[in-house]
């Protein structure tokens, strides 16, 4: 398909493209003598033998919350292998190339989530619609469908650490380089014309973006980046939080209470913003204007529920919950309040933040025992695994019990963490100076309502990189000059990197990419960021997110949202990590 930003590109397609088909440029051949040379793919050795290509006509996708539906589009789909010269792990890639007619001269990079690398294809039609060549890496872990954590150790107490350093950032740098290179030959390009490069991801997706723009200065002109799984030490560690409140309170709350006081939550916050459209787009205010305290005595009622999860490696789980009747509990509503707070040191000292007022608690979820008609510990495979696989150095999958653990030993678990996988997973560098000299420009967003990757975990990023890039300017100042070319966007009522079924009415920026190539190639300020809503009574409704520090407030009865500035709201998104010696970025 002919992608609406033609106008933008185009003038530079070569001659080869022009006259080529896609059925003249998808075969082995034409991919084999498009292979770059080892000088530019800074020595890494294709395997020539390994390349397939293979034109896929007429794919359509319904679209994806980072890029919307595509009636038809045609690729070349390619697969090849490569090696580090000393290693004999092959890395596989996967590049779809747009037909020539179609491609305007970009790259994109995606990437993947929890412990996985890639999403699968699942991202690339959000770059092959745009026209560009869009590649995803299986890190070296053995297929594309085996996360880093399948291969991490070698055995217990041994850390693999090519998979460590894959996964922390050698396999993205890698699928660039050898990507764009390829990608310059496919097509025919000359040394004196534009290859765009990009990324775009979410969660995990978004921390791989954030090592790379660390790193290095000029591998990409701008990334489109979401909730990024970031101070990784702290962020891993703090999945097991709410678990560790409840077994300290020794108070194991039934779902439905949990689910009564976020309702109430979204109830109680909902019109701080000036609009009440069921949407906590002033999660801020909330913390200032509502107490879960008064959630007491509420009554909740939910009906018997079964759920699965599916695992992977370990087929699925089922959770079967009761119908449950209640009223919230006065130790219901201060386990929610001690979750909220974050974690702090049994002496009070701030070890990590939690997530906003109205995000679900889904990592306090308890489990059902029949036997002894009782709420139990539900032990967090997201924080277990870490703990006992990551830290612990165990060939395990979770943790088994949380006896002896406290806060202190939380606090203790995430600076181990941080100082182990400082220089690999922690990925919270505050200096980008090179990357910011060299023209890069960064479109971050979060949902407001994230129960898995705290929102204030974004901000504070954003606001160490402010601090360290512009010491000597004024709050407004180096707000201004970081907003140049480094935005970071809040969603209301967005979950993790997706719309949330409890805020339905709000709204997702599903053509960031598109915004940020316009403003890479073609000036366009992003001032404020398109989005619209993808659920509910208000489907349809397009909206323009605030960039930070400026936050929603409707007015004229709802009907016009603005973006404002207020000092207290500000507060409340800056922390004070005094647990620990160091800065924390
Ligand atoms: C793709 O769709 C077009 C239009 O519907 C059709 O003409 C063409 O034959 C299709 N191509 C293939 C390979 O199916
Ligand atoms: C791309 O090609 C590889 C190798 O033949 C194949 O395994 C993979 O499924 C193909 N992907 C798509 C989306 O067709
Ligand atoms: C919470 O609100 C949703 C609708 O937004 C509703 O379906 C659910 O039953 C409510 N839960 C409780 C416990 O009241
Ligand atoms: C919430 O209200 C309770 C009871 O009045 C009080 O003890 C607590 O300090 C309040 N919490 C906040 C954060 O103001
Ligand atoms: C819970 O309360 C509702 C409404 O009062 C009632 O319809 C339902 O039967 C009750 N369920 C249980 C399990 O007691
Ligand atoms: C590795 O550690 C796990 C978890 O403690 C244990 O179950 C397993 O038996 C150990 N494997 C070996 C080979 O020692
Ligand atoms: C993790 O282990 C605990 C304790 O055995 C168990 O309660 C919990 O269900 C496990 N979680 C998962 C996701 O396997
Ligand atoms: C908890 O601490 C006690 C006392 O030091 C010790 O006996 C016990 O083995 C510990 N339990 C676990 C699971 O580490
Ligand atoms: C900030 O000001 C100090 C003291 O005037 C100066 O030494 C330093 O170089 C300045 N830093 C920057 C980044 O301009
Ligand atoms: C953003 O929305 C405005 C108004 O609907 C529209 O004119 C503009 O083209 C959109 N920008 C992008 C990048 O989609
Ligand atoms: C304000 O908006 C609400 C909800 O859309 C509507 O019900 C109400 O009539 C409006 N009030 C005025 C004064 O327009
Ligand atoms: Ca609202």
């Amino acid at each position: 398909m002919r992608s609406a930003l033609g106008v933008l590109a185009g003038a530079t397609t070569v001659a080869l493209a022009q006259a080529a088909s896609l059925a003249d440029v998808c075969t082995t051949s034409h991919a084999k003598s498009s292979l770059p040379i080892s000088d530019d793919i800074e020595g890494l050795e294709i395997d020539a033998s390994s390349i397939t290509a293979s034109a896929v006509y007429n794919a359509s996708t319904t679209g994806d919350y980072f890029y919307p539906a595509a009636a038809s589009f045609d690729y070349c789909n390619v697969t090849l292998s490569y090696t580090r010269p000393g290693l004999d792990t092959p890395y596989l890639l996967e590049i779809w190339f747009p037909a020539p007619d179609d491609f305007q001269n970009r790259w994109l990079s995606t990437g993947g989530g929890g412990y996985a690398i890639n999403a699968g294809t699942s991202s690339l039609p959000g770059g092959v619609m745009y026209g560009a060549a869009a590649g995803i890496t299986d890190g070296g872990f053995g297929s594309f469908d085996t996360s880093a954590d399948a291969v991490f150790l070698l055995a217990n107490g041994t850390i693999n650490y090519q998979t460590l350093y894959a996964f922390g950032y050698l396999a993205h740098h890698e699928l660039s380089v050898i990507g764009k290179a390829f990608s310059r030959n496919f097509y025919g390009l000359t040394d004196t014309e534009k290859l765009y490069a990009y990324y775009q991801g979410c969660s995990e997706g978004g921390r791989e973006p954030w090592s790379q723009i660390q790193r290095y200065a000029d591998e990409w002109d701008g990334a489109v980046i979401g909730a990024p799984a970031i101070r990784y030490g702290q962020q891993q560690v703090n999945h097991l939080y709410p678990n560790v409140v409840e077994h300290t309170m020794g108070y194991y709350p039934p779902t439905c209470e949990l689910e009564k006081i976020v309702n109430l939550t979204i109830a109680a916050c909902d019109a701080l913003d000036g609009r009440i459209d069921g949407v906590v787009a002033r999660t801020d205010l909330c913390k200032l204007h509502y107490n879960v305290t008064s959630a007491v005595g509420a009554p909740y009622s939910c009906p018997a529920e079964t759920t699965t999860t599916v695992l992977k490696k370990r087929g699925s789980m089922t959770n079967t919950t009761p119908a449950q009747n209640g009223t919230v509990s006065a130790l219901g509503a201060a386990a929610a309040a001690k979750m909220l707070d974050g974690l702090k040191t049994l002496d009070g000292r701030r070890a990590y933040i939690w997530y906003q007022p109205s995000a679900t608690f889904d990592d306090a979820a308890t489990k059902y025992n029949y036997d002894t008609d009782t709420w139990e510990l539900d032990i967090t495979s997201l924080g277990g695994e870490w703990v006992a696989r990551f830290l612990e150095l165990r060939d395990a999958d979770n943790l088994s019990t949380l006896e002896n653990v406290t806060y202190d030993t939380m606090a203790e678990w995430m600076e181990l963490g941080w100082k182990r996988y400082e220089d690999s997973l922690q990925t919270t560098w505050p200096d980008l100076s090179p990357f910011q000299s060299a023209g890069g420009k960064i479109i971050h967003v979060h949902g407001e309502s994230d129960p898995s990757i705290p929102t204030g975990s974004s901000v504070h990023y954003h606001e160490s990189v402010r601090q360290i890039m512009y010491p000597n300017m004024t709050f407004q100042e180096s707000s201004d000059a970081l907003n140049e070319w480094n935005r970071l966007y809040l969603i209301p009522g967005a979950a993790h990197c997706a719309t949330s079924t409890t805020q339905p009415n709000g709204p997702f920026p599903q053509t960031t990419l598109k915004t940020l190539i316009e403003w890479v190639e073609g000036s366009v300020f992003p001032t404020r960021l398109n989005a619209t809503v993808l659920s509910g009574e208000l489907e349809g409704e397009e909206q323009q997110l605030c960039a930070w520090p400026l936050r929603p407030l409707w007015k004229n009865n709802g009907t016009v949202m603005d973006c404002v500035f207020d000092e207290a709201s500000y507060q409340t998104w800056v922390y004070d990590f005094d647990a620990y010696k160091l800065p924390l970025y």
